[in-house]
């Protein structure tokens, strides 16, 4: 006999490579754990006739020569988990798309880091020539959009839109979708929510603006990651981290989510024994003292600025600058001469002002073009120290609607980083 499963707290992507399972092995029999996410819930009941699916309570363990195991490559992860792995003379497939350390002797692996599994999986699919029905494709779409928050996660692979592409190609229903992919955002997750946004503090770390807030929780409650989500998403910090401890007090979940990408959550919860991607994760943790675990993930958050690249390795220097007395017509030929559209602006060593080809606009009459840049510049620029990171230096200039930024060394003017610099840095690649 062979057998198909996944992780605990099935979601769609879960779901989806159980599926897409049964395609590529059509003699082995599809097992879902007992504890499927709601909204995976909600789908199965309505598609009960579509999806034949057993629990394990319907499997004799002894029988299974083969065991397929998708979303997932960890022995805990599985429904009676301890059992299969001490099952004699099995052997054992994996598909998975996450990167942790797997702890599963496999006879055989497609490993890969994608944002959802089921574009490693869909990919056979079309290598072996299966074709899917539209509700195979909509059940796909509905685990890749999930993983990959439609696309828009940092984890999100080329390989994940082409699927995206195939699957809608493959009649995948969009409305369909939407309904299951509703958040299950209910009384019980507002509750959390509110609770926690009573408590909220934000914290600069590296220059991030970081949240950490821990709750207690009663009962089960499902959706707390959306809860996290929204959370940081209220609270505008770059990343949030959500340490709900379930009540009793010997256990805890710790939820995190990121919006920029030097700050990896997925590698900060697995240092803590859990899993995830570069913008969301989780882990579990045993016996634990809420104050440690914060301190605990500050310190983590401390160490983890994986931005290598600095201002300083993509400004430009030495600096084209102007004295203050410089006229506006020199400045004018100065700008056209050089390429850029503004010029610092020092008196001796020190940077006193900015100009650039805006403030031309203030200039009446031409006569005014023999007047000293003093009277036209910008007198307090904004300014940015080398080891910050590009993204920190793009939105800085966002955030103040200006081309570029001088960048200080010690009140010493070092270079200059303009938008230019800043796009062709995330659009190009990393300088040399
Ligand atoms: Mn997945």
């Amino acid at each position: 006999m062979q057998m198909i499963t996944t992780h605990r707290g099935t979601d769609f992507d879960a779901l989806a490579s159980v599926v897409a399972a049964t395609i590529l092995y059509p003699a082995a029999v599809p097992v879902l754990p007992g504890t499927l996410n709601p909204n995976v819930k909600a789908f199965l009941s309505l598609h009960k006739d579509v999806f034949d699916m057993k629990t394990v309570k319907d499997i004799d363990f002894s029988l299974i020569k083969r065991l397929i195991i998708v979303d997932t490559n960890r022995w805990d992860r599985l429904e009676k988990g301890n059992l299969l792995k001490e099952t004699k003379g099995l052997e054992v497939f994996i598909w998975d798309h996450h990167e942790n350390e797997s702890d599963i002797a496999t006879s055989w692996e497609c490993r890969e880091k994608t944002g959802a599994n089921i574009t490693i999986m869909t990919r056979a699919l079309r290598k072996e020539n299966k074709s899917i029905s539209p509700i195979q494709a909509t059940l796909f779409l509905c685990g890749l959009y999930e993983d990959t928050g439609s696309l828009s996660f940092t984890s999100t692979t080329a390989d994940d839109a082409y699927t995206a592409g195939y699957l809608i190609e493959n009649k995948a229903d969009l409305n369909i979708l939407r309904t299951f992919l509703q958040p299950a955002y209910g009384q019980q997750q507002k509750d959390v929510l509110f609770t926690m946004l009573k408590t909220a503090e934000r914290k600069r770390i590296n220059n991030y603006s970081v949240s950490v807030n821990c709750v207690e929780i009663h009962g089960h409650v499902s959706s707390l990651s959306l809860v996290v989500h929204m959370y940081r998403e209220i609270v505008n910090v770059d990343v949030a981290f959500g340490i709900f401890v379930l009540s009793g007090g010997d256990k805890c979940i710790v939820i995190g989510r990121s919006n920029v990408p030097e700050i990896n959550v997925g590698s900060i919860v697995r240092s803590m024994g859990g899993g995830g991607n570069d913008g969301a994760g989780s882990a579990m943790l045993k016996a634990v003292n809420q104050d440690a675990v914060r301190e605990w993930i500050e310190e983590l958050l401390r160490g983890n600025q994986e931005s290598s690249v600095h201002v300083e390795d993509i400004m430009s220097s030495p600096v084209f600058f102007v004295s203050q007395k410089t006229s506006m017509g020199n400045v004018a030929q100065i700008l056209k001469e050089k390429g850029c559209t503004g010029l610092p602006v020092v008196d001796g060593e020190k940077l006193v002002g900015i100009i650039s080809r805006r403030d031309f606009k203030k200039i009446r009459k031409e006569s005014q073009l023999e007047s000293p840049v003093k009277a036209f510049m910008n007198m307090h620029p904004v300014t940015i120290t080398p080891e910050k990171s590009p993204i920190h230096a793009a939105r800085m200039m966002v955030k103040h609607d200006i081309g570029r930024l001088p960048v200080m060394d010690n009140g010493r003017l070092a270079g200059i980083i303009s938008r230019s610099d800043a796009m062709r840095f995330f659009y190009d690649a990393l300088p040399d």
